[in-house]
């Protein structure tokens, strides 16, 4: 029988949560995952799949049928695989996990809102706004799971969902010298995120990799955009990512050459 295919972006953080999934689960082997370039136009056998949008995650069924957006992915997979379930079946715990879940939206836009800003001056405020979001995932942990570490007993849904923003937020560490502070009322948060980030369905991505392919998000390029004067994306495949040198961390004052990228 054929394997659904599973087009991606290797280090998309939408991507990754299917690839968690299916590992959690045991299944990543019955999935076709098929890396697409972000830095090339789509080719045409893939917008007639998609019927014109280009975002991916996609997931093509083994029997041709075309399903976006990688919740919706998510538990089209959970419902196919069935055993070794990753989101909760009583339906009060599964409300709460997806109240956390509905929390991803803002928290990953101020992330990415940060790396990509350009104008120093709004430093600070967009710096607030990220402690504010962690601050709410913080009141909402300690609300619904003080023991912690995670929501519920094991790394599960709301894991699988957050966890790639808690790693591709390594980007703010390196660029705009981030560090969550080591107050009590981040504390919570900080223990679920480590745990997250730790876990081993989730080690899908490196530090390294995240911050040498997201140097052009950090300057305000998003999604294999190309940057005055350059002449490849950082998100290139070629050359792999272990093979270039960590790029310059001052994203406001200076702007990398391709070959100062290694690109
Ligand atoms: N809401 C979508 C977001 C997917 C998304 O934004 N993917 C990005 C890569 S991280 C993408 O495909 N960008 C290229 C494009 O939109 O053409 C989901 O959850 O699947």
């Amino acid at each position: 029988m054929t394997k659904p295919t599973l087009y991606h972006i290797p280090v998309c953080p939408f991507c990754q949560r299917l690839d968690i999934l299916l590992t959690l689960k045991g299944r990543r082997n019955e999935v076709d995952f098929q890396a697409i370039d972000i830095t090339q136009p789509r080719a045409d056998w893939l917008l007639q799949k998609t019927r014109g949008t280009t975002a991916l995650p996609v997931l093509e069924t083994a029997d041709g049928r075309i399903v976006k957006e990688s919740l919706v992915i998510l538990q089209y997979l959970e419902d196919i695989y069935p055993e070794q379930p990753v989101a909760q079946r009583d339906p009060y715990r599964r409300a709460v996990e997806n109240m956390l879940t509905r929390m991803d939206g803002e928290f990953f836009s101020q992330g990415y809102a940060w790396l990509m800003n350009q104008d120093p001056a709004l430093r600070e405020t967009l710096r607030e706004g990220m402690l504010k979001q962690y601050a709410q995932l913080n009141d909402f942990l300690l609300d619904h799971a003080p023991a912690g570490p995670f929501l519920f007993e094991a790394f599960g849904w709301a894991e699988t969902v957050f966890t790639p923003f808690f790693q591709r937020f390594w980007f703010l560490e390196y660029y705009e010298n981030f560090a969550l502070p080591d107050e009590t009322r981040y504390a919570r948060v900080r223990e679920w995120m480590d745990a997250c980030i730790a876990h081993p369905a989730a080690q899908q991505v490196t530090k390294e990799e995240v911050i040498k392919l997201y140097y052009d998000y950090s300057k305000g390029a998003g999604n294999g955009a190309l940057l005055p004067g350059r002449r490849k994306s950082s998100l290139v495949f070629e050359p792999d990512w272990e093979n270039r040198p960590w790029p310059p961390r001052n994203k406001y004052e200076y702007s990398a050459t391709d070959a100062e990228l290694g690109l």
